[in-house]
């Protein structure tokens, strides 16, 4: 099938691209949009051109599988310098979403229309680069750079009407998007005016630059080390102090410098290993998830209303189960609490918030859920309390409900086997906050209905969520792992590395927080009672619990937090603490560098994820890398424990975990066999191919 089809209506020729299923401008694209418009140039029968789309999306955008490989001519820049010198007039018709190179074709253009549906951004910077076809260089031009750089900054699309509003586009249809373009493009032709292109420069005026530039401070101030910000100011800036042609060149220059950048490579493979994770091996997109009209979750706490306020924020009717009223008025006003915050914070309408409270029900007691095409467990974690409440769930939910726990690390299987029909329930485990963590684990335990597996998908999805699919075992998959980097941390202390030094080096690698002020945070004492339910120790983290050292609820954990105080202090107690266990111990404590922290920390868990590789229990390394960037702030510019072990060396991780086992004698720490095979053969997580999970 043509990828870019040309068609004369009337005297206008009409070029529609057709390259599902988004219309991204492969290097068949490009030379199909090139060609159409040279021959609807030369034909003395057309007036006007339209460049239009078929399916969902207008374009969105270049081919970044293309990425990385040799640019196959025309390349985009090329093809939308012939659109903008047409000596006829091109107007773009956006039916969908315009987004990078999309948007940059529709900025060649003279004229835009958009239907009231389409939305239009630069989303390049979430891929760690800039836009490479003009946008930094058209878009001011046409809007101005105080508008234009907030939008490439934050790379979110804005709907038709903000761009109307914007001068973006010059008209939103409301019936058929190519006729009113058609029309316009004629009534263009029909004055004769020689075609607007992007060296106007009525929108770049003195105030408009003095706005750009404290933009670009404060950008600057905030970006941290991410080199594609800077680049971005540093584009945009030329609308002001280059010609056209100058600035279109730097722009190049500069994004063809950010595409070969790790940080790029790491965020485009995320983007790639998102929707590989979506797609569950052993069953066919054709299975078809039930449908999902009324939701039940059972337990008022923190999760289980930050997971009913996903279904309320999704449209769908959800009612919250406790036990007592009371539990229920709590759990409902920290629903509320949270919608007013972010009504406050401009967020949410007080609209929005009525129409979403208005969609969770409270309920006292599980025949509440009699009537909900899925249950969700969000109850006390422990298997007696589960087995209770799925004994119970199964006298009183319709045949067909689908029953999930949110359990963080209990066996599956044993939940469903209180049941009498364990084919209809699958974990579904939400990341806290459950309305703002976008991870959601789907654990498969064996025996689950395919259409159950798909149901939790889908229904992940509609919930905003990122949803991977892991099999079931303690602590899944991202605890299982984080368990590893726990035992690291604890390991270092007694090493010699004292808390401060082990969370400035996490952080320094990338995340919010390290190890040791997130243990605060979250309570010491929540490890503390699994360690104790599973028979095991961590001398530190014991002894503080042991002290009442619970962390920032009790004012002092691994740090100090005096009253009012930001963040933890160091504590002379907690250092002599750890000092005393290392000597009961006869370590002899020794200083560790930051690389040498985070190799420590990171190595397990990149040897616990190829376990879970081996098992089974995660179907691809990209599927482990969704769950550390979504649900425990992997920083983005890494890609995720999988593919930073591959820019590390396999190779290098093995040798330092061979190491670690010997200076510690802890088996555990030995290289697992797919491990040490990758390495062999001098392979990265990458060649692995897709599993069942
Ligand atoms: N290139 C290649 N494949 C893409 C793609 C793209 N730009 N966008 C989507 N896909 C694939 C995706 O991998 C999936 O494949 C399928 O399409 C459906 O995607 C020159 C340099 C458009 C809002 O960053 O935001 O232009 O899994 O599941 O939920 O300056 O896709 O079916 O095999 O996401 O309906 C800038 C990226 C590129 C937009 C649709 N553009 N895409 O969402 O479907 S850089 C972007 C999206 C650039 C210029 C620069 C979304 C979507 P498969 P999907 P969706």
């Amino acid at each position: 099938m043509e990828l870019v089809q040309l068609a004369l209506r009337g005297r206008v020729a009409v070029a529609t691209i057709a390259n599902p299923p988004v219309n991204a401008l492969s290097a068949g694209v490009r030379a199909g949009l090139a060609e159409a418009v040279a021959k609807a140039g030369s034909d003395p029968a057309v007036d006007a051109i339209v460049i239009a789309a078929a399916g969902k999306a207008f374009i969105a955008g270049a081919d970044i599988s293309e990425f990385g490989k040799p640019p196959a001519a025309p390349i985009l820049p090329d093809v939308l310098e012939a659109i903008e010198t047409s000596a006829k007039p091109v107007v773009a018709a956006i039916q969908g979403v315009a987004l990078g190179g999309g948007l940059e074709v529709a900025l060649a253009c003279h004229a835009r229309v958009a239907s009231p549906a389409a939305r239009l951004g630069l989303p390049e910077i979430k891929l760690g680069i800039i836009p490479g076809a003009g946008g930094t260089q058209r878009l001011p031009r046409l809007i101005g750079a105080a508008k234009a750089f907030p939008m490439m900054l934050s790379g979110e699309p804005v709907s038709a009407d903000k761009a109307a509003e914007y001068g973006l586009v010059d008209m939103v249809a409301l019936g058929d998007v190519v006729e009113a373009a058609a029309a316009l493009a004629l009534d263009l032709a029909s004055k004769g005016a020689p075609p607007r292109t992007a060296d106007r420069m009525e929108a770049l005026t003195p105030a408009d630059r003095e706005a750009f530039e404290a933009l670009a401070a404060d950008a600057t101030k905030k970006s941290g080390d991410m080199p594609n910000a800077m680049a971005l100011i540093e584009a945009v800036r030329g609308v002001f102090t280059l010609p056209f042609a100058e600035g279109m060149a730097a722009e190049r220059a500069l994004f063809r410098t950010l595409v070969a950048d790790e940080r790029s490579k790491a965020l485009r493979y995320a983007f790639f290993a998102e929707r590989e994770a979506a797609k569950v091996p052993g069953i066919e997109a054709s299975v078809k998830p039930r449908p999902i009209a009324k939701a039940a979750v059972i337990g008022a706490g923190t999760m289980g209303g930050g997971i009913a306020m996903c279904f309320a924020n999704a449209g769908i009717p959800v009612t919250l189960i406790e036990t007592e009223q009371g539990q229920i008025d709590n759990g409902m006003n920290r629903v509320a609490a949270i919608y007013e915050m972010s009504v406050t914070r401009g967020s949410l309408t007080a609209e929005k918030r009525d129409e979403r409270m208005a969609l969770i029900t409270g309920a006292v007691g599980l025949a509440a859920a009699h009537d909900a095409d899925i249950v969700i467990e969000a109850a006390f974690e422990e298997m007696g309390v589960k087995k209770q409440i799925f004994g119970a769930l199964d006298g009183i939910a319709k045949p067909g409900a689908i029953l999930a726990s949110n359990t963080s690390y209990l066996d599956i299987p044993t939940i469903a086997a209180a049941t009498k029909r364990p084919q209809d329930v699958i974990g579904m485990h939400f990341f806290s906050p459950a309305n703002v963590m976008k991870l959601l684990e789907v654990v498969r335990p064996a025996g689950v209905a395919d259409d159950v597996v798909a149901t939790a998908v889908a229904l992940g999805r509609t919930l905003g969520k990122v949803p991977v699919v892991v099999g079931n075992c303690f602590g899944f998959v991202g605890n299982r792992m984080l368990a590893q980097r726990t035992r690291a941390a604890e390991r270092l202390l007694i090493a010699g590395a004292l808390p401060h030094e082990v969370d400035a080096a996490v952080t320094a690698f990338g995340f919010k927080m390290g190890p040791f002020a997130m243990s605060d945070l979250a309570g010491n004492d929540i490890g503390w009672r699994t360690r104790k339910s599973l028979g095991k120790k961590a001398a530190v983290a014991d002894a503080l619990c042991e002290a009442g050292r619970f962390g920032q609820k009790t004012g002092k954990g691994y740090y100090l937090y005096p009253a009012g105080a930001r963040a933890g202090q160091r504590d002379p107690e907690v250092e002599a603490l750890i000092a005393r266990v290392s000597a009961e111990r006869g370590v002899t404590r020794r200083s560790f560098t930051a690389d040498e922290i985070v190799a420590r920390l990171m190595d397990p868990m990149v040897n616990e994820g190829a376990r879970i590789l081996e098992e089974g229990i995660a179907a691809r390394p990209g599927d482990i890398d969704i769950i550390w960037l979504n649900g425990y702030n992997w920083p983005a510019w890494r890609g995720g424990p999988m593919h930073w072990a591959d820019t590390v060396g396999l190779d290098v991780i093995v040798k330092r975990l061979e190491a670690q086992a010997a200076e510690s004698g802890d088996a555990t720490l030995e290289p697992s066999p797919l491990l040490r095979r990758l390495a062999t053969e001098g392979k990265g997580f990458s060649e692995l191919k897709a599993q069942a999970a």
